[in-house]
Order: C-alpha cells, then sequence, then structure tokens
C-alpha cells in the first residue's frame, strides 16, 4: 500500500515536527513508536511549559502573595479550568489533581469507601480491567467486608451485559469499569451501563486512562459519579491526572489524605477541612506538570478529537488489515467499536521475544499481560503483543509493524 504522511483531516508530518522525540533512530532504524497506551510522546509546548514555569515563575501556590506564586497558581488554575471545559464538568470544584488514574482510583476506593461502604455491599468491576481498576476495590473489600463482582469478557472483547444486569442489584454499591480496555481496545458502552446502575441505586467510576486521548468526554452527558484521567496518556506529562467527582458527592466523602493545604484550620483538639478541590489535594502538588497538562489539552483540543479518531482508526483498520493476514497470526481483540490499539499473539512465539526482536528494528510495542493479569486468565493467554497507535503515527510506521512480524513469523516457519 503506498502510504503518505498526510490524512485527510490532519498534516501528520507537520504534526510530528512537534515530537523531537519521534526523530531518532532506534538500533539504526527510524524510531517507530508504536507503545502509545502505556505513554504517549509529548509535543514541544508541553516540553516548553515545563521548562517555562522552572525557568520562569517556580513558587508554591495558593500560599503566597508575592508576584511569582501568584503567576504559579494561575497557571495551575488555569489548567483545572481546561480540563473543566474538557471533560464538561459543571464546575472547577469538581476536578481533583492526583498523580494520576491509579491515585484516582485508590482515593475513590479509600474515601468513598469509609463513608459509603458496609459489610455485604458488593463492588462491581468488568473483566477488561487494568490492576489499577482491581486491585484498590480488593483492598476495600477486605477492609469494609464488602465483595467484588466481576462482569464477564466475551470471546471477541466485549463485555457480557447480560450478565452485568444480572449481577446489578440492591447490594451493589459501586460499578467501576473502564471507558475502554488498554489491552484490547474495547469501548465499552458506558453511558448504558451508567444509567442501569443508577436504576439499580449503585454509583460509577469511569476509568479513562485509555479514552482520554481518543474519545469525546462528557462527564454531565454521561452522569457517571467520577471519572479518571492521567496526562502522560494524553500528550501530557506523566506524574498528574485528575478524578473528575460530581460536587454532593466529594462534599460527602471525608478526605483522603492529610496535610498542608486541605485544612482550614487546625489545632492539637480539633481540625477542620478546606472546601473543594482542596480538601483533597494535600501537600505541594505537581504543579509543573499540572501547568503542562494544559498544553496537552489544548493540543489535543486545538487537533480535535473527531479528526485525531479518524485517522487513528484508518490506523487500526490499516493495521488490523496487514497482521490479520500473517500465518501464525491471530488477532486478540476485535470488538466493533475500538479505540487504536491492537493486540495479537503468533502462535509458537512468547510475545516477550516478538518484542526483543521489533526494538532491534526500531520498533517500540508492549508486550505481556498489560497489567490485565486477570484478562490474560480468561483468554487463556500468557500475554499478548500490543501496538497502540496515536495521531502522530503513519500508514508507513504500520507497514513496518507488519513487516517485523513477517520476519518473525518466517523464523519459525
Ligand atoms: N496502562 C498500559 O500500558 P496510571 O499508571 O495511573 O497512569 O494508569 C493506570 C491505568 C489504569 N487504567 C488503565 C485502563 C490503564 O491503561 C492504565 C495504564 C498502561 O496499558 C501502563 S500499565
Amino acid at each position: 500500500m503506498a502510504a503518505t504522511l498526510t490524512s485527510p483531516e490532519l498534516n501528520i508530518a507537520a504534526l510530528r515536527e512537534q515530537f523531537p522525540i519521534l526523530h531518532q533512530r532506534v538500533h539504526g532504524r527510524p524510531l517507530v513508536y508504536l507503545d502509545n497506551a502505556a505513554t504517549s510522546q509529548k509535543p514541544q509546548r508541553v516540553i516548553d511549559a515545563l521548562v517555562g514555569y522552572y525557568e520562569g515563575y517556580n513558587a508554591n501556590i495558593h500560599r503566597g502573595i508575592h508576584t511569582l506564586a501568584e503567576q504559579a497558581t494561575k497557571a495551575f488554575e488555569d489548567t483545572r479550568i481546561a480540563l473543566r471545559d474538557f471533560i464538561h464538568a459543571a464546575a472547577t470544584e469538581e476536578i481533583i489533581f492526583t498523580r494520576g488514574v491509579t491515585e484516582s482510583i485508590n482515593l475513590v476506593a479509600s474515601s468513598f469507601g469509609r463513608a459509603f461502604v458496609k459489610a455485604g455491599d458488593e463492588i462491581i468491576v468488568s473483566g477488561l480491567e487494568h490492576h489499577s481498576n482491581i486491585v484498590p476495590w480488593q483492598m476495600m473489600c477486605a477492609l469494609h467486608g464488602a465483595i467484588l463482582k466481576v462482569i464477564p469478557v466475551r470471546e471477541d472483547g466485549t463485555l457480557d451485559l447480560q450478565a452485568y444486569e444480572s449481577l446489578l442489584c440492591r447490594r451493589t454499591r459501586l460499578v467501576a469499569v473502564n471507558h475502554a480496555s488498554n489491552s484490547l481496545g474495547t469501548i465499552n458502552p458506558i453511558a448504558h451501563m451508567i444509567s442501569l446502575a443508577h436504576q439499580a441505586g449503585a454509583y460509577v467510576l469511569i476509568d479513562g486512562a485509555q479514552s482520554g486521548p481518543h474519545l469525546d468526554i462528557d462527564v454531565q452527558a454521561l452522569d457517571c459519579d467520577f471519572y479518571c484521567l492521567s496526562a502522560h496518556k494524553m500528550y501530557g506529562p506523566t506524574g498528574t491526572g485528575i478524578l473528575y467527582g460530581k460536587r454532593a458527592l466529594l462534599d460527602s466523602m471525608p478526605p483522603y489524605m492529610g496535610g498542608g493545604e486541605m485544612i482550614r484550620d487546625v489545632s492539637f483538639e480539633r481540625t477542620t477541612y478546606n472546601e473543594l478541590p482542596y480538601k483533597f489535594e494535600a501537600g505541594t502538588p505537581n504543579i509543573a506538570d499540572v501547568v503542562a497538562f494544559r498544553e496537552a489539552i489544548m493540543f489535543i483540543r486545538e487537533l480535535g478529537k473527531g479528526d485525531i479518531r479518524r485517522h487513528e482508526d484508518r490506523l487500526l483498520k490499516y493495521a488490523r488489515q496487514r497482521l490479520d493476514v500473517i500465518p501464525r497470526v491471530k488477532l486478540v481483540g476485535v470488538a466493533p467499536e475500538k479505540v487504536s490499539v491492537q493486540s495479537f499473539t503468533i502462535e509458537g512465539m512468547h510475545p516477550f521475544d516478538v518484542g526483543q526482536l521489533l526494538d532491534a528494528r526500531g520498533i517500540a510495542v508492549r508486550t505481556g499481560h498489560h497489567c490485565t493479569q486477570p484478562l490474560m486468565d480468561a483468554l487463556g493467554i500468557v500475554g499478548t503483543i500490543r501496538a497502540s497507535f496515536a495521531v502522530y503515527n503513519t500508514l508507513e510506521e504500520v507497514d513496518a509493524l507488519a513487516e517485523g512480524i513477517e520476519k518473525a513469523v518466517a523464523l519459525i516457519s
């Protein structure tokens, strides 16, 4: 196939110019970065924002009244506003900065757990979940005597929604599912799932780690109670992300961590807590990365999620077409609605060996269980090779992947 560096929507060549890391050789070949579900690369404007903060106005926030402190506070709060708009939240108070999705889920498991969960309550997760959306609930269940229930996954990587409906009952306290699966790419019908959970009287947390860079997110239209994002999967820096929560719910939850900033008044006898969102933001936050996160949001917004998705869908479709005809290759995860993630196995080859062979050709993919061991167990495999595409990837890079896989398969044929 004659591939090109433009797509009908976007000038990919110009876009790639914004990502300095992409212009390097790995083992003598041009880097082909297809591990975007693990973390995406960062455009220059994100890197500049990080450096700009440290060079120009490094100061602690919400504390000082000097000029640098005010500048830093404004830049930090501007990111909160950008995120409110990005996910269509009703208010900035509903946006809590965390280290990312893992911390966001742990916050809810700890705080919501203490406020709302009692012995015999049930928490529902799905068989598609990342360990970050399993383990915190197991810990919470152990603490409060609650029970974890699991929605089974079907052969094609979609959730068994009939089984989900039969799991929901008046004991269900919370449903925690991902918007999109990191291992298989499946987009879950979360609007429907949220509505069913609410009819049963349960709250819903959505893990948005893999939807953030790809899908439109409207927390008010979805009516979810919590939504979690990690900046580093959305062209932003590592070490920051958000928890969105409905205001009334967050108000009724106790603080997660104690420390500076989350208090109103402290004495040895009694401490009162700050208002939202600061009640959940103890200690000096990751100011530089939060500031740079705004540039990542702007980068996505300026491109437009519609055009991003159309380009990535084309990459996904082409990758599936190319891989599907290679002998011994089995695509894993073929749901009709997917983000740009394709897992596959090669009969007779361990995923790690394939990953090494691809790396020798400058191609970065992830191999293994992708932090979804229960899903791999359910599929009866040790792991997969996973190619995940971002907006800067090209059809040529899909060709490079397919050629790498053909060469790997030839070794054992
Ligand atoms: N998945 C992957 O290669 P953190 O590490 O907190 O930013 O995100 C955790 C997480 C939670 N949920 C889902 C659906 C995820 O995909 C991830 C991170 C990466 O698939 C790294 S394990």
